[in-house]
């Protein structure tokens, strides 16, 4: 007789999973409501250890095979693999799907571009040409007597070379600086197309081809620079072009945006076309009319993620939340119709949104999911979508049946901080330039630039490592970058308004004060890490902070990272020169000679390194005692020292 199984569930505390109070309290709801979120399931299924370690391989049937994470030389696979050749094979396929992921997006976009150029697509049009112009002179075109079509037109094929080229470097390898492109020339790391990269890389992969982990890191290189500044590179400008190009805006987040008396609908994935079309659709004055005889006091449009950060730099749109968020915010039972479209969206959605009688809609051909129902976005009639969707939330707002709590949170965070606004804040519209961003780097007022992005991880407290990260590097002078759900982790903490710099140390407060910016700054979605890579590029063509990017007193950490694609920005910042500081865990066997090439020996390259620390001070030192590295190769750390004597006598002399 089958024995059956007792499954025992720990109970944990919720404030232990957490800090984000509108989502502790929707799990507490949850539980009393009797549903599971991944929260749950990740306390009551542990982590693979050998897979955490990736010390398996099943590329082929005579596995899989499993190695000793503890001893990891005292075994190879069947075939006679190595756990090096194991291990980096495995980050090598997650590097190829995480650059899989933002290169295909960064298609979508292109195709759109394309369509709207040759007029076959009439909802969408060139909204930046200014921004249109400036990326065609980026690549070398000429742009002198020319209209917008014809610039566009050449710009298209330009850029289509970044996914289909066979041979020869990628056009925005023209934005790198000069010795760190001859870095990525001597190491065969330029790339060619991203197709080409992605498809080499999983061939190299395969059962019994690349058994050497010294030459797969140089494909896996090529792949993710294919990302870095192909693929994601494409999606950041051409959406900017066809969008509009952020710049700052004040903006409502956390769950308390949702409104009880509107029919509230969410957009939650990565393309800002769905957005951008279901912003009309939910202006149209019909369905207004609609949605006010059914009794509601209009149509409350929100975002999520990274779709969510496309649109509320540019239009303003609340965003309820980052990725730990997304079940939560349908415990609230306050939303009509939660909406995606590609990457990051758990299947575990359609489970929580029939719990609360929530429409879970996907819309993208790659995406489906079982359970929700497809309405397919088709961008030569992006309405018929948009349109049905907010019909549909519009009878689900009519007879809603259960009832609803929405916490009564919500924070303000000033967003938007794209590379040329960054530009013309510090240097005006006549003298736009990061020249006065080198000084103040120069004069010690800042210490360093430090990047902080990527996910949540229900295996490390909610936006906690986040948080405390950045409230160190900022109180150590350090400004910060951010994109993806890490800034919106920052942003309910209130560390996204020019308010915050009393929270950052004397230098860097000065700046913030003297310019009237956050000490932190949210720059947009996941692939708009592209935008650091330009600052970064433009901080070392400016002067005065050495000659490449592994010059900069500068650092990037993902500290509650989950998805590939984190992996595989995490392996284009290190090729382009930054130190990269990963928290949660890392899917590499310390010790082993593919982790010292990635933790160390990259760096002798002329690259950039990986480091791993998973308490966010911890983390915040490592940064940081990079950033002083760095600063006293480039002859500058004098400066600061000087910097602190002053402030130090600033203090006495108001004791004084
Ligand atoms: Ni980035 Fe955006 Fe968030 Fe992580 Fe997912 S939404 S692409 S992968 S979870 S930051
Ligand atoms: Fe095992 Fe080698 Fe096959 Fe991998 S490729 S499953 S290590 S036999």
């Amino acid at each position: 007789m089958e024995k059956k199984r007792e499954v025992v569930k720990k109970e944990v505390d919720l404030r232990e999973l957490t800090s984000c109070d509108a989502t502790l309290q929707m799990l507490e709801k949850a539980r009393k409501d009797g549903v599971e979120t991944a929260f749950d399931r990740a306390v009551n299924m542990k982590a693979c250890p050998i897979g955490a370690d990736s010390a398996c391989c099943k590329h082929c049937a005579m596995g899989p095979c499993r190695l000793n994470a503890k001893d990891p030389y005292s075994k190879v696979g069947v075939c006679g693999a190595t756990i090096d050749t194991i291990m980096s094979r495995n980050f090598a396929r997650m590097v190829a799907a995480g650059s899989a992921a933002h290169t295909d997006h960064g298609m979508a976009m292109l195709d759109l571009f394309r369509e709207v150029v040759n007029g076959r697509i009439k909802d969408y049009d060139i909204k930046d040409p200014i921004k249109l112009e400036e990326v065609a002179r980026s690549v070398g075109i000429e742009t002198e007597g020319k209209d917008i079509k014809e610039i566009a037109t050449e710009l298209y094929n330009e850029l289509e070379r970044t996914y289909t080229q066979v041979e020869g470097e990628i056009p925005f390898a023209k934005r790198v600086p000069k010795k760190t492109l001859e870095a990525w020339r001597k190491h065969g790391i330029v790339p060619r197309g991203s197709m080409r990269e992605i498809m080499e890389l999983m061939h190299r992969t395969h059962m019994g081809v690349d058994q050497d982990y010294r030459n797969i890191i140089q494909q896996i290189s090529r792949t993710a620079l294919a990302d870095g500044w192909g693929g994601s590179m494409v999606a950041t400008e051409i959406s900017d072009i066809l969008f509009g190009t952020p710049s700052p805006i004040s903006i409502e987040v956390n769950l308390g945006v949702l409104k009880e008396n509107q029919v509230n609908i969410i957009i939650h994935g990565h393309e800002p076309n769905l957005f951008e079309s279901m912003i009309e659709s939910v202006n149209e004055p019909s369905l207004v009319n609609a949605a006010k005889q059914a009794g509601a006091a209009g149509i409350n449009l929100v975002g999520m993620c990274c779709s969510g950060l496309e649109a509320f730099v540019r239009h303003g749109i609340p965003h309820a939340g980052n990725f730990m968020t997304t079940e939560a915010v349908m415990v609230t039972g306050a939303v009509d119709a939660m909406t995606v479209d590609v990457q990051c969206i758990q299947q575990a959605l359609a489970k929580v949104a029939e719990c609360y009688g929530t429409p879970l809609f996907t819309t993208n051909p790659r995406c489906h999911i079982e359970g929700a129902e497809h309405i397919e976005f088709n961008e030569h009639d992006p309405k018929a979508c948009t349109d049905e969707i907010v019909i549909r939330a519009i009878s689900r707002f009519k007879n809603r049946k259960h009832p609803i709590e929405i916490p009564n949170i919500r924070n303000i965070g000033v967003h938007g901080f794209s590379h040329e606004y960054i530009n013309y804040m510090l240097g005006g519209t006549f003298r736009a330039s990061y020249t006065p961003l080198n000084d103040n780097i120069i004069n010690g007022r800042i210490r360093g630039v430090a990047g902080v992005v990527g996910c949540t991880n229900p295996r490390v407290k909610q936006d906690w490592v986040h948080v405390e990260l950045v409230k160190e590097l900022i109180k150590n002078d350090v400004l910060v970058l951010q994109t993806g759900c890490s800034q919106i982790a920052l942003a309910k903490a209130g560390l996204t308004t020019p308010e915050a710099s009393h929270l950052a140390g004397p230098g860097l407060k000065e700046v913030c004060e003297a310019v009237g910016m956050p000490p932190v700054l949210g720059i947009g979605a996941c692939v708009d890490n592209s935008r650091i890579l330009i600052a970064a590029s433009e901080m070392v063509r400016t002067g005065g902070l050495g000659e490449s990017i592994a010059d900069l007193p500068a650092a990037g950490a993902a500290p509650e990272w989950m998805s590939e694609k984190a992996i595989a920005i995490g392996q284009y910042f290190v090729a382009s020169g930054v130190y990269t500081v990963f928290g949660v865990t890392f899917p590499i066997v310390e010790e082993t000679k593919f982790h010292k090439l990635l933790f160390e020996g990259l760096e002798k390259q002329g690259l950039g390194k990986w480091g791993f620390a998973t308490d966010p001070h911890e983390m915040a030192q490592m940064m940081i005692a990079h950033i002083d590295k760095k600063r006293k190769a480039l002859g500058i750390d004098k400066a600061r020292e000087r910097i602190l004597v002053d402030m130090a006598d600033r203090r006495a002399l108001d004791v004084a």
